[in-house]
């Protein structure tokens, strides 16, 4: 039978289909409803926008995390892609729908594509009871700003009808090379060989396969979680800098990530951490579920908390990183992420940017060249390569710094623990604590943010009571982009105390049932710098639990991640 367009009646549109922080994520059985997930990919295909009169249709990359039901929602887009009279000309898909989401952002640029739809619910656990996800990415490379995201979602809550190809053969997603899908041009391209022409343009890797070559003891061990960095890590660590395969770990991509939960963190990574420590591993390093976050820990339990990476990134950046040899356009953090990034900025006489947390946000300020360097504490590090955060970005960044720092200081220690050290003596060291409280109770969540904005501490009164705590400034952030002047309000609530210390909370977007609750916790030491984290951001963050109310209103008393 010839394949033929069709129009597929909806008997009621779905309601539900708002993205959050990070594109729609649901449970796979939601998504398996009939309808379900054609219902947001029509939304995403009608706000691709019309090619210009006369112009040939648009190119669109499609790719995900290798996370189950993946290949499924691959297809069906290309069937929905045909379906539109020529608005989509060419398709462009990962090996077996395999791409990174930096890897999907750099094709997307490269090849000029009008976006991306990711395949991925990132960190969220993977296989046919967990999560999976959506995500619309623009032609810039990266997630789709607000003002897009809000019209795919109204756009969902009306539909009637979505146009699909029945009848279509399924492509062989297997197959590298061209295919032809009626009058859909499909690609299957290769999921590592762009990504990593990319990053030879960035790093120098001559300069860093002579820096182990010169230490053959020096250690590295990368965890792919199961995600989709195991064949990219392969590639990088395992070949192109000589390390084999032995230093990745859980490198083959499992539509369920092995039963793990792929977020780099002390928690979820924890058999990574446990060799690190143990075996005196000089650079360990995760990657979650679809590549882009990223944790750095070493030897004498070292663990580089991200708000310090960016930060430490960033300062040496310009001598550690060819692409960074003519100078920084600037950089930024998301609010809750400590301010370490801002005293290197001041040095460095850089403008450093506060955006609400997510990285849709950073976009803009690269695209106007205002911006190089950024990151999030939830593990989320990257530059203006590309326009996603980058986990093997961040990696090849740290191994970077670790060749810049043997240089310049001979005969010293080369080791994660030595550039923290190095750091914290230049600019003194802000302590930070994330407490993560997942699966609470929506409602239970939501009382205590109305409570608390109800009744923020004011400039001027103590917390608690606590002379130590006097409160200069809070509030409930909202940020103005400064390149379009699009307006975002409600993004956490924050207590600012005179001492420069700091309390975030801010529900999380990300999630797929119940409610997070995030309570972020920074304190600046000048010249104390060695102090357990833990203990020395204790009072702060046992005033803030109080504030709070947070054990009245979820019946918790301990949280489910620390970092
Ligand atoms: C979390 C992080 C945020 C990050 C987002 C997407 O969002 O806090 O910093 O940008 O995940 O990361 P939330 O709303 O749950 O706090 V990923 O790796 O899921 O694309
Ligand atoms: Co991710």
């Amino acid at each position: 039978m010839a394949p033929t367009r069709r129009l597929v009646a909806l008997d009621a549109p779905f309601t539900d289909q708002k993205p959050g922080t990070s594109g729609l994520r649901k449970r796979v059985k939601v998504f398996q409803q009939p309808h379900y997930t054609e219902s947001f990919v029509a939304g995403i295909l009608a706000a691709v926008p019309a090619p210009a009169a006369g112009a040939s249709g648009h190119t669109l990359v499609v790719g995900g995390d290798g996370r189950y039901y993946g290949q499924e929602a691959a297809q069906l887009i290309i069937r929905m892609a045909a379906a539109t009279e020529g608005k989509i000309a060419k398709i462009i898909v990962g090996h077996k729908a395999i791409l990174s989401t930096p890897a999907a952002s750099n094709l997307i640029r490269k090849r000029q594509a009008v976006g991306g739809i990711l395949l991925t619910a990132s960190h969220n656990p993977g296989g046919p009871n967990n999560d999976f996800g959506i995500k619309y990415n623009v032609s810039n490379g990266g997630p789709a700003p607000e003002g897009i995201t809000n019209k795919i979602y109204d756009f969902t809550k009306t539909l009637k009808e979505y146009a699909i190809m029945e009848d279509l053969p399924e492509v062989d997603l297997s197959e590298i090379g061209t295919h032809q899908a009626g009058d859909l041009e499909v690609e299957v391209v290769d999921s590592v060989a762009d990504y990593v022409e990319l990053l030879h343009g960035i790093f120098d890797f001559a300069k860093l396969r002579a820096f182990f070559a010169a230490r053959p003891d020096f250690k590295v061990l990368v965890d792919s979680m199961h995600g989709v960095t195991g064949p990219y890590a392969l590639r990088i660590f395992g070949e192109e800098l000589g390390l084999g395969a032995g230093a990745v770990m859980n490198a083959t991509v499992l539509p369920d990530f092995g039963g793990g939960h792929p977020d780099p963190n002390l928690t979820y990574a924890h058999d990574l951490v446990e060799r690190v420590w143990r075996d005196e591993i000089d650079f360990g390093a995760a990657s979650d579920g679809d590549g882009d976050r990223n944790m750095i820990i070493g030897a004498h339990k070292t663990f580089v908390n991200p708000s310090d990476s960016v930060a430490v990134i960033a300062h040496w950046a310009t001598e550690a990183i060819p692409y960074f040899k003519n100078g920084l356009h600037g950089v930024a953090r998301s609010m809750p992420t400590s301010g370490a990034l801002d005293r290197v900025a001041t040095k460095h006489a850089l403008t450093c940017y506060e955006v609400p947390t997510g990285w849709k946000f950073f976009g803009n300020l690269m695209d106007a060249q205002r911006l190089s360097i950024c990151g999030e504490e939830s593990f989320g590090t990257g530059s203006d390569h590309i326009r996603e955060k980058d986990g093997i970005w961040a990696m090849m960044a740290w191994l970077s710094i670790l060749a810049a720092f043997a240089e310049a200081n001979p005969g010293a220690e080369v080791s994660l623990r030595a550039v923290l050290a190095d750091f914290y003596a230049q600019y003194g060291r802000h302590y930070f604590a994330r407490y993560d409280y997942e699966d609470v109770s929506s409602d239970g969540a939501k009382g205590m943010m109305a409570e608390l904005r109800a009744n923020l501490p004011a400039a001027g009164s103590l917390v608690l009571g606590n002379a130590d705590m006097v409160v200069q400034e809070s509030g409930d952030f909202s940020y103005t982009d400064p390149v379009d002047g699009s307006f975002t309000s409600g993004q956490g609530l924050y207590v600012r105390l005179e001492n420069g210390s700091r309390f975030v909370f801010r529900l999380s977007g990300t999630g797929s049932q119940g409610a997070t609750i995030r309570l972020y916790a920074e304190q600046y030491h000048a010249s104390q710098v060695d102090l357990d984290p833990q203990q020395a951001l204790g009072p702060l963050l046992r005033a803030a639990l109080a504030v709070a109310k947070l054990q009245e209103y979820t019946g918790r008393d301990a949280p489910t991640v620390i970092t």
